[in-house]
């Protein structure tokens, strides 16, 4: 599936990569009068880098006119460029291969960039250079090994010196699928480290050719190859003489190996070079999160992007969250149950997160029951990973409790898990993941339990009642990251119920009535001073524990934490248009932008 802007630019590349390879294959096997060794070389280089292998070929290469060929190779930048194809057909090939093979067996980045090279390498020098260019070079196997040994540990290291920093910093950027060979990323970075190669190889190779160490581009007529007839465009044949002298291959090899230390070594001072795509592949980062070398694998799965491949339904407008969930007694037992999935959630008209939800509801269904009864949940959890279930501020048996591997194991994916106590509180209480919680509770797994007392209160009773569940979201080119306080986790939306104003719920009244209002605080790491307009409210039970009436007291804000409860009686003293909302102005904006009068954590009590 495509999901960055980028998948749609790699589709096209491929494309074009695809017709320029069917073009210069066809071209070469057509009309070029080149042996074969460079035939295979154009071939396989335009394959890795798509157009601007078509390009070189058909300006440094490709026979303009019949029997042009010999003299049109003859500049040396072209016959640079055939050296460099010739290297970076060999040696290209190898270093895919190799990171093809070492990100499936789950090899740290570092190792992967080391057998890359010597796999490199190994393919320039055994096959492309000694085993095919022998036919040409006259000699036997090892003499050409031996031969071509410098030369191509020059152009070897100075490709890789180009093509590793490219790998490096791609890989372990924002994006690692380019980590994943499974994706279409991890070739486009392949693509781009050849290319960079290329770059970096092309001045060494220019001076190889010119000081008669390296082949360039070669002419073979089908007619006369039976007479071996061929012609290099710098030298007048294939045997070369080389007039470089010791000290300055020596120099030239000493830069080369500096040149590849550099882009081995240096991208290491930035990217964490020690995890391998087990750990971290596939995962998408934040824009302005902190990746530092020491960052670890789990820092960065905590804060990655839900995979929108995992999402196995979208509702819209029309989906509310917070709905009562239904249950049934079995044998004296309250039976409830809840699951959760991966969903996409609208919660602005145009604007739709992708949430970790209970039930396809973002916030999860509301439990209600009564102080006295037998309660049974059956989570199932159908998650990408595994999942618990906290019951906040129950007093309960420590194995329903549900921390991960603290009171039970987790539970993993397409697991169940029976929580089962006896309600003995009664109040305005959450109920919320408890395991992965800084990522899990923060995308949406989170809902209201109400537990009636079992002698009703009519000091606790109001006209209209309302429950606000609060929650932040991270929302960036399409993707949704968990919020949090944390560099590039910092939320741009804020939902009141799965809202953000203006598609939050109206409350209607009327002059004289009353409105219990229950603060939850389901937001993971956010504190919002929820206030009401149009004077106090009291304050009657704050975590679920009813005041007592000396308690009890007016405010017109409250501070709502991160798993704080606040019921609140409020009374609808005028006419109009009153505002709940939250006090920090960040919060009443959606994506920094004010709608119709704000935005977020905001909802109208309309009173009549
Ligand atoms: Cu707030």
């Amino acid at each position: 599936m495509l999901i960055r802007p980028i998948d749609y630019f790699l589709v096209v590349w491929f494309l074009l990569v695809a017709a320029s390879t069917a073009y210069v294959a066809w071209d070469q096997y057509r009309n070029n009068p080149e042996p074969t060794v460079m035939k295979w070389g154009f071939i396989l280089v335009t394959l890795y880098m798509g157009p601007i292998g078509a390009l070189l070929y058909i300006l440094a290469d490709k026979e303009p006119r019949p029997g042009e060929h010999e003299n049109f190779i003859k500049p040396l930048w072209k016959q640079g460029v055939g050296s460099t194809i010739h290297c970076v057909a060999g040696d290209a090939t190898g270093i895919i291969l190799a990171a093809a093979v070492t990100a499936m067996l789950g090899l740290p980045m570092w190792l992967d960039l080391i057998v890359e090279y010597a796999t490199g390498f190994a393919f320039g020098l055994f096959i492309f250079q000694s085993l095919f260019m022998k036919s040409m070079m006259g000699g036997t196997y090892w003499q050409n090994v031996r031969n071509t040994f410098l030369p191509e540990f020059v152009s070897m290291n100075f490709m890789m010196a180009g093509m590793a920093p490219v790998m490096s910093f791609l890989m372990m950027g924002r994006d690692m699928r380019a980590m994943e060979p499974t994706e279409l990323l991890f070739w486009g970075v392949m693509s781009l480290g050849v290319i960079a190669g290329f770059a970096t190889a092309y001045p060494a190779n220019v001076w190889l050719v010119k000081g008669g160490l390296k082949h360039g581009l070669m002419t073979e007529r089908k007619a006369d190859s039976h007479a071996r007839s061929m012609s290099s465009g710098h030298h007048g044949g294939h045997e070369m003489k080389s007039d470089v002298t010791p000290a300055q291959l020596a120099a030239v090899a000493g830069v080369s190996l500096l040149a590849l230390s550099i882009g081995m070594i240096a991208p290491a001072n930035w990217v964490n070079l020690r995890l391998s795509s087990r750990d971290v592949g596939g995962a998408i980062m934040p824009p302005g999160m902190i990746m530092d070398r020491d960052t670890p694998a789990e820092a960065m799965i905590d804060m990655a992007a839900v995979d929108p491949r995992d999402i196995v339904q979208t509702y819209g407008l029309d989906a509310r969250g917070d709905r009562e969930l239904t249950s049934h007694i079995e044998t004296g037992v309250r039976l409830f149950d809840l699951d959760t999935s991966v969903i996409r959630w609208t919660i602005l008209p145009g604007v739709s997160v992708d949430a970790y939800a209970f039930n396809g509801q973002v916030p999860g269904p509301r439990i209600r029951f009564r102080q006295g009864d037998r309660v049974r949940i059956n989570v199932t959890n159908r998650l990408p990973e595994s999942t618990t279930v906290h019951w906040h501020g129950l007093i309960l048996p420590n194995v329903m409790d549900g921390p991960a591997h603290i009171t039970q194991e987790p539970i993993g994916k397409g697991g169940l898990y029976r929580y089962e106590f006896t309600a003995v509180q009664s109040g305005t209480y959450l109920y919320h993941s408890h395991d992965h919680i800084d990522r899990q509770q923060a995308l949406g797994l989170y809902g209201a339990m109400i537990i009636d007392p079992a002698e009703p209160d009519p000091s606790l009773e109001a006209d209209h009642e309302y429950i606000v569940l609060l929650q932040e979201w991270l929302m960036r080119e399409g993707l949704t990251y968990p919020a949090m306080p944390m560099d590039g986790g910092q939320p741009n939306y804020f939902t009141i119920n799965g809202r953000a104003y203006p598609a939050t719920d109206t409350i209607s009244m009327k002059v004289g009535e009353t409105l219990k209002v229950r603060f939850i605080g389901s937001s993971n790491g956010f504190i919002h001073p929820m206030h009401i307009h149009g004077g106090p409210f009291e304050v009657v039970a704050i975590d679920g524990e009813t005041l007592q009436s000396s308690a009890r007291y007016r405010a017109d804000t409250v501070n709502v934490g991160p798993g704080q409860r606040y019921d609140v009686i409020w009374t609808a003293r005028h006419s109009g248009k009153w505002l709940i909302h939250c006090h920090i102005g960040h919060h009443t904006t959606n994506n920094n932008v004010e709608t119709r009068g704000g935005g977020g954590l905001m909802t109208v009590i309309d009173v009549r």
